[in-house]
């Protein structure tokens, strides 16, 4: 369907729209539930502001000249679980054993409060007791000296700034080893992939000035509500210019639907909501290359037809003959493509991929966001190529009001990357870092997060450091894994909140608690502060602005320094107390490696909205192996290699997160957005897949992953939701349906889990077997 009121279509199932009063209740909510004093709650004014702290929940941009709240309910609820007045102090852990903890529900541990001392885990007694922090620094210096590097993981969630995680990197190398996978390895590696062969940087091209000047936004499987909500404000802004948005997601998600902006006194005071998506189209989970080749097929026509007759060229024929390589080939395959199978695999009607195509070639300036739909498919580096396939035949990268954009998940995830977090040695500026640390940095590939895993089940790891995360919880496969995680000699966690990767740990384990980026952080030189690289590649500087949450927590950098100073001892040249003293000198640095981008960074890091960081597909200067964009041709038309297509039982699992969780962290048990209470162990399924297994709404089922490995992977007791999806594929949370998804299932260049399409069977209803 592609009229707009098919958009606006009432249902009872959705009642929300984004933001609005629901919003305000939520965010108040929030604030009184985990007790954060008054005077914290005013912090919410400095979120997102020159002066402020940059928001720990998504990494969307922040613009030069903000609202007064520039802040979401999302973001709240994240500054309201850091701010929280509840602690989990030492005399907590006398109290609980590790044992009795790993009852307890993930939202329960986090609830308890923030970490207050550095903890050591004891086997005699079964629970963490606490250490000096000069002993854990010790004992781990002493025991990772012991491992060859080669078997050690040094994991990055994503949160840490641009100056833990450069001190972080170099620590690893000056260790010896490239194994840094991050949380990217599970989120956008298929762009950083896909973009970097297609346009020659691995990141999105758009920033916020392109909102203003854009005619059209595509939104690929990326749910803006609750994944990215500030990004409505500039959404709110181009629709109001009458600037059309064609969605393509399997599920009406509210989000991207209707928005009502809390900013706005007409919007709350009137039932007056901003139309978000102008075309919604319910796209099958996976199905999106071949929809953007339905839309290229409409375009490729209407132009042999105009070249035909002599009427304006719909290509940019300038562009692509100037700017690209390898239309011809593209050209020849989607003319021969044909529109049955392009709608078996879309699941959606040509006469709606024309509607849509029929929007692109009227604008002249085109953007196309996209999510965690597009990344985490077997096919998903294809998805990103094809998605550029189609913006660059009108031209729409590198020119004003267009672009990819890849909408980024953890607030400094992209960042990490920019400073030398990568398992991929070709990425990092290792003679650089050679000559301007006087040491030889290991020149092997590492191991990203999948391989880590992989070789953990091969019992090649010996130890894990995580710079945040929940991996136990996070990773696919999760009940295979969990017992290659306890065989580990040591984990180390540097962590804000306790959570089931603390509890289900190594031989030796440590929990070092860290200070959120919210809190004050005072060291030698005085107050620091620290910098962040937002989605669109902008880098800010942010400061604490609330008190500590214990005297006893240390920051990121200082126990990054800390830790490498206790385990490289003479073998680095790295004077770290000075550095974990002013952060400026590791700024310095910064710039020393990465001059294009970070030169004068003390200085442009308060600059409002951020400097940009040198991103030469913005002036069309394509760093990719031709000198050009290079076109490409899908392998397939998307369909996923393990999707056993015409199985009637068979369906698609997509795991998703709801509007009341960040990653593993569950705020709690409800998802407003869609309507569902009650608790996370849920499927969504349509009325026709009801109808076809012989279920009803609340009935429970299990499911089990078709995989013939060997390995029975299933989760019991969801609880089925009727709901808009298109037939044969099913939506379920994330992480709860972790066990469901094989290691194996990934994208096969850059190894993202597929987490959005996993194969699976109902094998039992309320209890009972069900015959196959
Ligand atoms: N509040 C909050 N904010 C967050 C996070 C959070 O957990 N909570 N997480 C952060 C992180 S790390 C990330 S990576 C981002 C994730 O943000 P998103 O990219 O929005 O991720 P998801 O919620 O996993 O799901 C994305 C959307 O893809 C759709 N989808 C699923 N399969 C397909 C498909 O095959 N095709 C298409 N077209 N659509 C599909 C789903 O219906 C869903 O709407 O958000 C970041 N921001
Ligand atoms: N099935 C399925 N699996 C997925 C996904 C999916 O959509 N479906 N999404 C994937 C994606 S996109 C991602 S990014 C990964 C995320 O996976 P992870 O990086 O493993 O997980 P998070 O849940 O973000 O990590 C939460 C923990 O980080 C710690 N933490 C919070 N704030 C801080 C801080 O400021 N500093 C430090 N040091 N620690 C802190 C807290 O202890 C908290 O418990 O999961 C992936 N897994
Ligand atoms: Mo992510």
């Amino acid at each position: 369907m592609a009229e707009s009121d098919n958009a606006v279509r009432k249902n009872a199932a959705y009642p929300y729209s984004s933001g609005g009063w629901g919003s305000l209740r939520a965010v108040t909510g929030a604030l009184v539930k985990e007790k954060v004093p008054l005077k914290a709650s005013t912090v919410l004014l400095k979120q997102n502001k020159p002066d402020g702290f940059a928001c720990v929940s998504c990494s969307w941009a922040k613009p030069a000249d903000p609202h007064m709240f520039e802040f979401c309910e999302s973001g709240a609820k994240a500054t309201a679980w850091d701010l929280t007045a509840k602690r989990m102090t030492p005399q907590f852990f006398e109290l609980h054993t590790v044992t009795e903890l790993c009852a307890w529900h993930d939202h329960d541990l986090e609830d308890a409060g923030r970490l207050t001392a550095p903890l050591r885990y004891d086997a005699a007694s079964d629970k963490y007791v606490s250490v000096t922090w000069q002993e854990a620094f010790e004992d781990i210096g002493r025991e990772l000296r012991a491992f060859d590097p080669e078997g050690v993981v040094f994991y990055a969630s994503g949160r840490a700034s641009l100056e833990t995680s450069y001190m972080y990197q170099l620590f690893a190398r000056m260790y010896g080893t490239n194994n840094l996978p991050d949380s990217s390895n599970m989120c956008h590696e298929s762009t950083s992939v896909g973009l970097t062969a297609a346009i020659g940087v691995g990141v999105g091209t758009v920033q916020l000035d392109d909102f203003e000047k854009t005619d059209l936004m595509f939104f690929f499987g990326q749910n803006v509500g609750t994944n990215s909500p500030r990004m409505l404000h500039p959404l709110q802004e181009a629709r109001k210019r009458g600037v059309p948005i064609i969605t393509f997601n399997p599920l009406r998600e509210p989000g991207l639907l209707k928005f009502a902006n809390p900013q706005s006194p007409v919007e709350m005071m009137t039932p007056a909501h901003t139309l978000i998506s102008t075309q919604y189209h319910q796209v099958k989970t996976g199905g999106d290359t071949a929809a953007m080749l339905g839309i290229c097929k409409a375009v490729i026509h209407a132009d042999d037809h105009a070249k035909a007759h002599g009427e304006p060229r719909i290509l940019d024929v300038d562009f692509i003959e100037t700017h690209t390589k390898g239309f011809e080939a593209f050209a020849e395959y989607v003319r021969a493509a044909s529109w049955e199978d392009i709608e078996r695999v879309a699941g959606l009607p040509r006469a709606d991929l024309e509607a849509a195509a029929a929007e692109y070639m009227r604008a002249n300036a085109v953007m196309a966001h996209y999510g965690m739909g597009i990344t985490q498919h077997r096919q998903g580096v294809q998805n990103v190529r094809m998605l550029c396939n189609l913006l660059f035949l009108r031209g729409n990268v590198g020119k004003p009001g267009a672009g990819p954009s890849p909408v980024r998940g953890h607030s400094n995830v992209q960042g990490q990357r920019t400073v030398g977090i990568t398992e991929k040695p070709e990425l990092a500026p290792l003679d650089k870092l050679a000559s301007q640390f006087h040491f030889e940095p290991p020149r092997e590939k590492g191991m990203n997060t999948v391989e880590a895993f992989e070789a953990m089940l091969d019992g090649k790891v010996s130890a894990v450091v995580n710079l945040g995360g929940n991996l136990v919880r996070s990773v696919p496969d999760r009940l295979r894994i969990e017992p290659a995680w306890r065989g580990l000699k040591l984990t180390v966690n540097v962590a804000t909140k306790l959570n089931r990767s603390h509890l289900v740990h190594g031989e030796k384990s440590y929990i070092l608690p860290c200070l959120s980026r919210i809190e004050i952080d005072t060291q030698a030189s005085g107050p620091q502060a620290v910098s962040m690289e937002d989605s669109t590649g902008c880098i800010h500087g942010s400061r604490g602005v609330a008190e500590p949450a214990s005297l006893d927590a240390r920051s990121e950098p200082y126990i990054v320094a800390e830790l490498a100073k206790h385990t490289l001892g003479e073998r680095s040249t790295v004077d770290w107390d000075r550095w974990r003293g002013d952060y400026a000198l590791v700024r310095d640095e910064i710039a020393k490696t990465y001059p294009e981008t970070f030169h004068d960074f003390n200085a442009r890091m308060w600059t409002p909205g951020g400097f940009p960081r040198n991103l030469p597909a913005r002036e069309r200067k394509w760093e990719t192996k031709s000198g050009k964009a290079e076109f490409f041709v899908p392998e397939t038309i998307g369909e996923d290699p393990d999707m056993p297509e015409r199985e009637p039982q068979s369906l698609r699992l997509m795991t998703l997160r709801s509007d009341s969780q960040f990653n593993t962290t569950i705020y709690s048990h409800d998802d407003r957005f869609r309507g569902i209470s009650g608790g996370r162990m849920v499927i969504m399924m349509c009325e026709a897949d009801l109808k076809r297994h012989g279920l009803r709404k609340d009935d429970r089922v299990t499911l089990q992953t078709i995989a013939d490995d060997g390995f029975e992977r299933r989760v019991a007791g969801l609880r089925v939701q009727p709901y808009d999806i298109p037939e044969g594929c099913i939506a379920g949370y994330y992480p709860e349906c972790n066990p469901l998804l094989p290691l194996w299932h990934h994208a096969k260049e850059s190894k993202v889990p597929g987490a959005k399409s996993i194969p699976v069977e109902i094998v039992e209803v309320n209890g009972a077997a069900r015959a196959p």
